[in-house]
Parts: C-alpha cells; sequence; structure tokens
C-alpha cells in the first residue's frame, strides 16, 4: 500500500473535472515560491505593499483591537513562510508565543531564528505541516490566541471555503481569541487583471510552474510552453481567475493516468476573491468571529480586519 498524497489525489480530480482545475497549491515547490517573492515586489501586483503600509500605518491600533485587556497573547500564523510580517504585529503585543505553521522547513528556519532573535521573551515554535490538512497546536503559555493570516491568501478560497477554514481558526483560537486577516478589496477590473498578469511575465511563468512541478515531481509529461497564461475577471463573482490555456492539442500522463487537453481548452489553476468590507465581514460573522473594527491603505485597495471570537 502506498502513502496517501492529497495533492496528487487534488490533481487527478481536478484533470479529470469539466472545467479541468489544478489545485493552486501545486504553485508552491521552492521555484514557485521564489516566483511569487518576485511578484510580490512587482509595479502590478499592489496587494503585497497596500498591505504593509496598512500595518505601518494602523500597527499599534490593530494590535491594541486583538490584544484588548489580555496581558499575554500567542500569535499563530499558519502559512507563516519566514514569519516577515509576523514581526510588524508581535512589535505590538504582549506576545509570550509565536506558532508559524509552514511547508518549507528552509523558511521556518530562518524565521524561527530572526524572530527568537528579535523577540527574546518571545517562545517561537515552529511546525512544519502542510495548513490546509489538519495539525496540531502545541501545549503553549497561558494567553489569549490570536491567529493571524495576512496577505490576502484567504480570497485564494471559495467564500464557503474561506468561512470553514475561518471556522477552523476559530477553533484553534478558542473563546477569548482573535484574529488578524489581511482581505483584498474588489476594485477597478483592469487593475485587478493586470495584477495577475504582469508585463514583466513573472505570473506567467509563476502559473505555468505548475506544471513545471508536476513534472517534475510526479514526472508528469506536460508542454510547459504550449501553454499560455490568462487572467480572467469575473464580475459576477468577483474574483480573478488564472487559467493555463493550451496552444494546442496536449496528450498528458500524470502517474500513470492520460488525460487529453484539447486546443483551446483551460486548466483554471487559481481564484482570488475581492471582498467588500460588508462582505467579508459576513464571511468573518458566519465562521463565529465579529468584525472588531479594519483598516485599510490610503487608496483603501487592501483591508486589514481585526476579528473577535463571538
Ligand atoms: C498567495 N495569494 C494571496 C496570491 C494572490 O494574490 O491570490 C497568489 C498569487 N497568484 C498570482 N499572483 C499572486
Amino acid at each position: 500500500m502506498t502513502d496517501p498524497d492529497p495533492l496528487l489525489d487534488a490533481v487527478l480530480r481536478g484533470l479529470s473535472a469539466e472545467p479541468k482545475t489544478l489545485p493552486p497549491t501545486l504553485f508552491y515547490d521552492d521555484v514557485g515560491s521564489a516566483l511569487f517573492d518576485r511578484i510580490t515586489t512587482l509595479d502590478a501586483y499592489y496587494p503585497t505593499r497596500a498591505e504593509a503600509l496598512v500595518f505601518d500605518e494602523h500597527g499599534p491600533a490593530l494590535a491594541a483591537l486583538v490584544a484588548g485587556d489580555a496581558d499575554a497573547v500567542a500569535l499563530i500564523e499558519p502559512g507563516c513562510g519566514s514569519g516577515g510580517k509576523a514581526e510588524k504585529l508581535l512589535q505590538h503585543l504582549p506576545a509570550v508565543a509565536y506558532v508559524g505553521v509552514d511547508v518549507s522547513v528552509e523558511a521556518l528556519i530562518g524565521g524561527a531564528g530572526r524572530l527568537s532573535l528579535r523577540f527574546p521573551g518571545v517562545q517561537v515554535v515552529a511546525i512544519e505541516a502542510d495548513y490546509h490538512q489538519p495539525w496540531a497546536l502545541p501545549e503553549l503559555p497561558p494567553a489569549r490566541k490570536i491567529a493571524f493570516f495576512p496577505g490576502s491568501t484567504i480570497g485564494n478560497f471559495d467564500p464557503a471555503d474561506a468561512v470553514g477554514f475561518l471556522a477552523g481558526l476559530r477553533e484553534v483560537v478558542g473563546p477569548s481569541g482573535a484574529a488578524v486577516v489581511g482581505v483584498d478589496l474588489w476594485k477597478d477590473v483592469e487593475v485587478l487583471r493586470v495584477a495577475y498578469d504582469d508585463p514583466e511575465g513573472v505570473t506567467a511563468a509563476f502559473n505555468r510552474n505548475a506544471l513545471r512541478h508536476l513534472n517534475r515531481r510526479y514526472g508528469a509529461t506536460f508542454d510547459v510552453d504550449g501553454f499560455a497564461h490568462e487572467s480572467r475577471v469575473d464580475v459576477d463573482r468577483r474574483r480573478v481567475e488564472m487559467h493555463l490555456v493550451a496552444r494546442g492539442a496536449q496528450d498528458v500522463r500524470v502517474a500513470g493516468r492520460r488525460f487529453r487537453i484539447e486546443a483551446g481548452e483551460s486548466l483554471h489553476t487559481e481564484n482570488a476573491y475581492k471582498y467588500d468590507l460588508d462582505g467579508f465581514s459576513d464571511v468573518a460573522r458566519q465562521a463565529g468571529f465579529r468584525t472588531l473594527g479594519w483598516f485599510t491603505d490610503p487608496d483603501v485597495r487592501f483591508a486589514v480586519f481585526a476579528l473577535g471570537a463571538s
């Protein structure tokens, strides 16, 4: 019996579906993570800069909202990478512990080392896990638990799954807990489209890397350059979609299975939902959180929500 491989199962399910999809987690091997880091520096990709402005301007107020009257808090960050954003919050919190969860051991080690040096009084715990799968919180000192989910990654879940994911975080932080969540806001359609199809072609390389990852990891046979990158804005669903559209027909093998991809057929690789302030408050409410407050950048492109367990 072979070990279960949830990523491969999701890939095979997606390629068997109509229309075909691929799971966005496929983006993030070492090459894809480096490409994503480049995306966050691009002129066209505004969310990272806009969110940084929110933390720089409103970090103390945000921290005060989620810490409330607690004199000790533990910050818990699923998908922390190297924990760079946590620093912006930890510096304003009475933190006694920080828990980072990520699949990348390299990022965890670098991040844990840096945070331990910068915050010597904070117990830093690194957990190697894919936060989409169940993971266990370690024993922590008594403290209010605050979940931290920045970067607008919540937009990569369908709204019903976003509710489910946030409800899971609500369980983790418990009845006296809180959460800080970064949310990209709905805006001009062309600004959104170009954010996911930058002129430098970095996002196109990031999207195609999903197929290169499949070829490398599972010996799949995608002709990667035979796919065009497309970013499409679905106004009704309030989301940006990323697609890989086959320039010509391909017969592809993945883990012993064959898939026919016709010319012009799309592999739908990602959704990025964009919210308005009330819409996200409602998602949070359905997950068992109440909105304590929110802060935006000066151009109101991005919001960071402070949520309390209700
Ligand atoms: C990780 N996530 C928040 C990014 C986003 O904006 O949805 C992933 C991304 N995809 C293309 N560019 C960036």
